[in-house]
């Protein structure tokens, strides 16, 4: 290997590995969807959502963003909304903020649609944003979609499944769009898809661990930054993609335990990956300095 090639690896490790994410669902807009936040609408009927059963839209805490948001209480209830002039093939992402309070499991579910006057029949199998217990506070979940052959409208449903007494979800700032900042650029380009499951998970890692502190942010950004180039340089070098995707195995690891594991567990493997981090540093340097001169 010449130690172009190597430095260019070492920096794809080190950055790759900690780096795998990018700035997309933080975005309080709700792209295509009306109302995303029920700040609007006529007492508790908001506009853009239809409501089922015994769903209410609320002004009463705990609300994430404004004034309101949208309550279920029990099997049944549910909010609605249809998104028109959908693009066949195109890749959305779609996210919302859940509070779940008891027992019982908050869903945004997300199916695409062909419909017209005379015909509406549904084309994708449905993609579930879910939510248990939160502990008191409201989460971000999202998650990347691609609209089938056909569609023309996207139906997005608020609702819980598995309900017991005095179980209560909300719902607030939901959203769907097509990303403004792109993808997991360089995770994509590894794996050929911005919908593999494995940058699922580092999403999920990077949602409820980067994005919600200001190191993380910093680094989600600077990623956002730094990665586009780096990921045309994979797509244009097919064999590099074998490459990354190993380097990735740990980030992937460790994001699904990260996502899986309590407090402790958690502290442990962040001390991992800041040794692994140091570990790749330190040899990437030593490496370069031993390396073979070509020039
Ligand atoms: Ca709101």
């Amino acid at each position: 290997m010449s130690k172009h090639i190597r430095a260019m690896l070492a920096t794809l490790l080190i950055v790759t590995g900690v780096l795998v994410f990018l700035p997309s669902g933080y975005v309080s807009a709700g792209g295509a969807v009306e109302n995303p936040g029920f700040e609007r609408g006529e007492d508790e009927v908001p506009l853009g959502w239809n409501l089922t059963g015994n769903a209410t839209r609320v002004d009463t805490p705990p609300i994430y963003a404004g004034n309101w948001s949208a309550r279920i209480i029990g099997e049944g209830d549910m909010l609605t909304q249809w998104v028109g002039n959908i693009s066949a093939g195109t890749i959305f992402e779609a996210w919302g903020w859940i509070h779940v309070s008891g027992n019982v499991t908050g869903v945004i579910a997300v199916d695409f649609w062909y419909r017209t006057e005379d015909v509406e029949s549904q084309l994708s199998s449905t993609a579930i944003l879910s939510a248990t217990d939160t502990g008191g506070i409201y989460v971000q979940k999202a998650g990347l979609m691609q609209a089938p052959t056909q569609t023309t409208h996207v139906r997005i449903r608020l609702l819980g499944t598995g309900w017991s007494d005095g179980a209560e979800v909300r719902f607030d700032e939901i959203g769907f769009w097509v990303p403004a900042g792109g993808y997991c650029f360089i995770a994509t380009a590894a794996y050929g898809s911005p919908m593999a499951e494995e940058i699922q998970i580092l999403r999920e890692f990077r949602d409820a661990y980067l994005i919600t502190n200001p190191v993380g942010k910093a680094l989600v950004d600077l990623y956002y930054r730094v990665s586009p180039p780096m990921a045309e340089f994979i797509t244009g070098h097919p064999g590099l993609k074998p490459i990354v995707r190993a380097t990735l195995v740990p980030a992937v690891a460790m994001s699904t335990v990260a996502v899986n594991t309590t407090p402790v567990q958690k502290a442990a493997m962040i001390g991992v990956l800041a040794l692994i981090v140091v570990a790749l540093a330190v040899w990437a340097t030593k490496r370069r300095g031993r390396g073979p001169q070509y020039t």
